[in-house]
């Protein structure tokens, strides 16, 4: 199978918006010139928070003050994300060189019983071990197609992932602290820097309600694919809620704080990570107070194999897969249409390695003649909702975006 010689111009439809802005382009080409002379991954110092030592090159870059960078749907055809893959997703300026011995975790706030702090050594001693696969996705991934466009990172496909973690239940190391009769929610705090340098504020410190924070999936993790953290992927702690937006997530993580009320840190207001309560027409403007917390986030899929615009040969069957989730629930149904949604063909559909990961999906297609066609690819999820085929509930922000994804292929 080959790419078509100018995938580029050939699918204006289905191109990258972020990757041709001309400042993501010279970024993307003067990173990629070094990147092949030294290696495929990208340089830089080791510990600089600038850096993104480890991440493949062919990573999309959609800034880098700071770091924030997407993944290819090609490149996440791996069934258990890579560090090298992950996107990244940064509000403000990570830690350098996190001396790990000194590294604490304190939990506290009004509703715990007693404020707690533990080293990393305490937290890997006191609490038992867990390891789970778990989908992040940003609250924001699709943005780049909402039409009037949202200001933020031009995200398209790529702000998502499904490593394996590896710590131990947010909900234990909570009980531990004791969690009183009043706790409504949790909210944390990283070791990362407002992008201003002001000490006094945050870059970002959302959290989730009781509910979520006590779930078996919950975790505190410091190992992702069986080693540390990556610099830019929270190292050497952070929370990992799958299925939710992964702005919940906290990197850098130092301080959680058990709530009497919705956690009110940074970028819990405004209209950050929050949608219109009710739907509203495209381009409106809408009040604080009618907005609401994202929570779960909908089922969605990608396909990852093949690349958009393959070349394939006449008569010859294709394989192709992906991934497919749906927030807090599993995705029971995925199917597949190469006639733009016309009909349609059930796929085989993989059960999650456990609770919140993202599921493989396969199919083989048959093409009825030479030319030009789109695979696009539908998840639906256990409470029978589907992914819709244009983009859907336009918000200030751009959230939510899980219009079905499509790639281009040529039959020649
Ligand atoms: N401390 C801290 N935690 C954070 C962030 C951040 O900027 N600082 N970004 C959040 C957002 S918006 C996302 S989408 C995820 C991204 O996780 P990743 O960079 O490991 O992919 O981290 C979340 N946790
Ligand atoms: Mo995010």
């Amino acid at each position: 199978m080959e790419n078509f010689p100018h995938t580029e111009d050939s699918f204006k439809e289905l191109r990258i918006r972020g990757f041709l802005s001309r400042r993501g382009f010279l970024k993307k080409s003067a990173l990629a010139a070094l990147g092949s002379s030294f290696g495929p991954s990208f340089l830089g110092a080791a510990n600089d928070p600038y850096d993104i030592i480890g991440k493949h090159s062919g990573l999309t870059i959609l800034n880098d003050r700071p770091w924030n960078v997407e993944t290819p749907a090609h490149l996440l055809d791996e069934e258990i994300t890579s560090a090298e893959r992950l996107f990244i997703r940064n509000n403000g300026i990570p830690p350098s060189r996190p001396d790990v011995t000194k590294w604490t975790l304190t939990v506290g706030g009004e509703s715990a019983v007693r404020e707690k702090t533990f080293s990393l050594a305490e937290l890997k001693s006191k609490f038992p071990h867990h390891t789970m696969r778990l989908t992040i996705e940003c609250g924001g991934n699709g943005r780049s197609e909402f039409n009037p466009p949202a200001s933020g990172n031009q995200w398209t496909t790529g702000a998502v992932g499904c490593p394996e973690w590896t710590g131990v239940r947010l909900r234990d190391v909570l009980e531990n602290a004791g969690i009183k009769d009043d706790a409504v929610y949790i909210g944390y705090y990283g070791e990362d820097r407002h992008l201003s340098g002001d000490p006094e504020k945050n870059s970002i410190s959302r959290g989730v309600p009781m509910n979520k924070a006590l779930e078996a999936e919950s975790l505190i993790v410091w190992a992702m694919n069986g080693k540390d953290l990556p610099a830019m992927n929270g190292y050497p702690l952070r929370l990992v809620f799958g299925g939710w937006p992964a702005s919940t997530s906290g990197k850098w993580l130092s301080k959680i704080v058990i709530r009497n009320k919705i956690h009110d840190g940074q970028k819990m207001g405004g209209k950050s990570y929050r949608v219109p309560c009710e739907p509203v027409a495209p381009g409106s403007k809408v009040a604080e107070e009618d907005m609401c917390i994202i929570e779960s986030m909908p089922v969605k899929s990608l396909i990852t194999y093949p690349q958009t615009g393959a070349v394939i040969g006449e008569g010859r069957p294709l394989a192709v897969r992906g991934h497919a989730w749906a927030g807090d629930f599993e995705v029971s149904a995925m199917d597949t249409s190469i006639d733009f949604g016309a009909t349609w063909q059930a796929c085989q559909l993989a059960s999650p390695a456990n609770r919140l990961a993202w599921q493989r999906w396969r199919t083989t297609l048959d093409f009825p003649g030479k030319g030009y066609y789109e695979v696009w690819a539908r998840a639906s999820d256990s409470r029978g909702k589907s992914q819709p085929m244009v983009v859907p509930g336009w918000n200030p922000k751009g959230y939510l975006n899980n219009a079905s994804h499509r790639i281009a292929v040529k039959i020649v």
